[in-house]
């Protein structure tokens, strides 16, 4: 019984919340899918009042998300994994699709125009600590403002 209470406490630990007002997401929402489509740009703000970078995302509606930079290198495009990206204290730093971007793949569902999708940040601030961010993003039509 004492070993089920410090798993649990473990596990309790390592998925802490942020505390409120540390790290801030806005603007996020994904384009509509089409059928057969199994991608989709996951786009939104995120800032960080102290020193910290973001490790990672994920969904429930997508089998995997990853982190992505963008280049452009003599004419062509290419797109790489990254494994973090920094967020400097209390700067905005916008993921769209230019850039750093990040990527629902494996998607479960289509994603249909008015949906809301949960996700989370996994962020770790200077000091080591670790932190989840739990957002919300909003589903717009296939055709429309960007
Ligand atoms: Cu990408």
């Amino acid at each position: 019984m004492g070993r089920v209470l410090w798993v649990g406490l473990a596990a309790l630990l390592c998925a802490a919340q942020a505390r409120a007002g540390e790290v801030a997401v806005s603007d996020a929402w994904a384009r509509a899918t089409v059928p057969g489509q199994s991608g989709a740009v996951l786009r939104f703000s995120v800032t960080s009042q102290k020193e910290a970078k973001l490790l990672g995302v994920s969904s429930p509606v997508a089998g995997v998300v990853e982190m992505h930079s963008m280049t452009h290198d003599k004419g062509v495009m290419k797109m790489r994994p990254i494994a973090s990206l920094p967020l400097p204290p209390g700067k905005t730093v916008e993921l769209g699709s230019e850039g750093n971007h990040v990527m629902l793949l494996e998607l479960k569902q289509p994603l249909k125009a008015g949906d809301s999708i949960p996700f989370s940040l996994a962020v770790q601030f200077a000091g080591k600590r670790k932190a989840t961010v739990q957002a919300t993003a909003a589903v717009r039509p296939l055709i429309g403002d960007d």
